[in-house]
């Protein structure tokens, strides 16, 4: 009999200590990487998720953000391997740059697969951003929301691209999976893989021609400083943001704190969404008319354009819809039909 008593109370004991002495395992810090910093939507979603997180968790949750791949050396690549690893507690980042350790966030780069912002909708909200949470789950971290980079439009130094013609003997920069070298070659131009950071002197020297970018990113990099004067709106590609969380860290969280950061994500994501898309879609065009005042030439491209760059791109998309996996690609096309 006393002995019961005695182990109650001991349970009760670690019972109440218990909380206090989980948060006290809490680091002063945790990590948190982006490509952008605050100056560009990417950044400021950061800003916001650290500062939604102070609150909801009432400053038991501390978080500094490091842009510009400080944590990776630079190397957008390895922003993954690093989050596995430790390296980094917490992201934001691009489908393109976690894409060569996790073959299916290739999708979002496949030519021309989604046409509109309801298409991007019709996957991050639907069954596709499921599947694709349960990969990155699998693949050993812990994703909590979808934001948004945005559509690349393409712009370079030389003159009007509105036809593949036209990307003969360009040189462009591009981003770190091996899709965009192939799309790039089989419009007929010269791709280059480089980093964010190196893409910006390249420009500048007219090491390269080109680049391709969401219109937020060309407006608040100022572009045309860069020379970019042409201006192609072709929308190819999109790439939605993700936000995550490394499995250990997240483990060592009490799950109401979990909560808190998962409601923190989900509403930086959505607002990051909007902000986006600021500018340079329905009826407000302030960002693409800033862009026009500073002389740059807008293409539109035709219809019957826009179809041959999607036919000369086509045998990328078939290669990499098989790496992707064709059941995934298949169950996005489905959802885009159905938008
Ligand atoms: O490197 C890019 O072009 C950027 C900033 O858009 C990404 O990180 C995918």
């Amino acid at each position: 009999m006393h002995r019961f008593v005695l182990v109650c109370a001991l349970l009760a004991a670690a019972i109440a200590i218990a909380p206090a002495a989980h948060s006290q395992n809490y680091r002063s810090e945790y990590k948190l990487s982006t490509v952008l910093p605050s100056s560009y939507p990417w950044g400021k979603a950061g800003e916001r998720w650290a500062e939604l997180v102070k609150e909801k968790t009432h400053g038991r949750i501390n978080i500094k953000m490091y842009p510009g791949m400080s944590l990776v050396g630079g190397d957008q690549t390895k922003e993954f391997s690093a989050l596995r690893q430790g390296v980094i507690d917490l992201a934001i980042g691009s489908t393109i740059n976690w894409s060569p350790q996790v073959r299916q966030l290739n999708l979002f780069s496949l030519p021309f697969l989604m046409p509109d912002y309801k298409a991007i909708d019709a996957l991050t909200k639907g069954e596709i951003g499921r599947e694709i949470f349960g990969i990155l789950e699998k693949a050993g971290v812990v994703p909590l929301a979808w934001g948004e980079n945005g559509f690349r439009e393409l712009s370079n130094s030389k003159g009007v691209v509105a036809s593949p013609a036209d990307m003969k003997g360009k040189k462009f920069r591009v981003v770190g999976s091996p899709i965009f070298i192939d799309t790039f070659t089989a419009l007929g131009a010269n791709p280059t893989q480089m980093s964010f950071a190196d893409a910006q002197p390249a420009l500048s020297t007219g090491a390269v021609d080109g680049q391709e970018n969401p219109l937020s990113v060309f407006v608040a990099a100022k572009m045309w400083t860069l020379n970019q004067k042409f201006l192609t709106l072709w929308g190819y590609t999109a790439d939605p943001l993700i936000f995550v969380v490394n499995k250990e860290v997240w483990e060592s969280w009490t799950p109401a704190d979990r909560e808190a950061v998962r409601q923190a994500a989900v509403e930086a994501g959505a607002e990051n969404v909007v902000a986006a898309r600021k500018g340079i879609a329905g009826a407000d065009m302030e960002v693409l008319k800033q862009i026009e005042a500073q002389g740059v030439t807008v293409t539109r491209p035709k219809p019957d354009q826009l179809k041959a760059f999607q036919a000369a791109s086509k045998p990328v998309y078939d290669k990499w819809a098989a790496q992707i996996g064709l059941d995934l690609v298949k169950t996005a096309e489905t959802s885009i039909a159905k938008r």
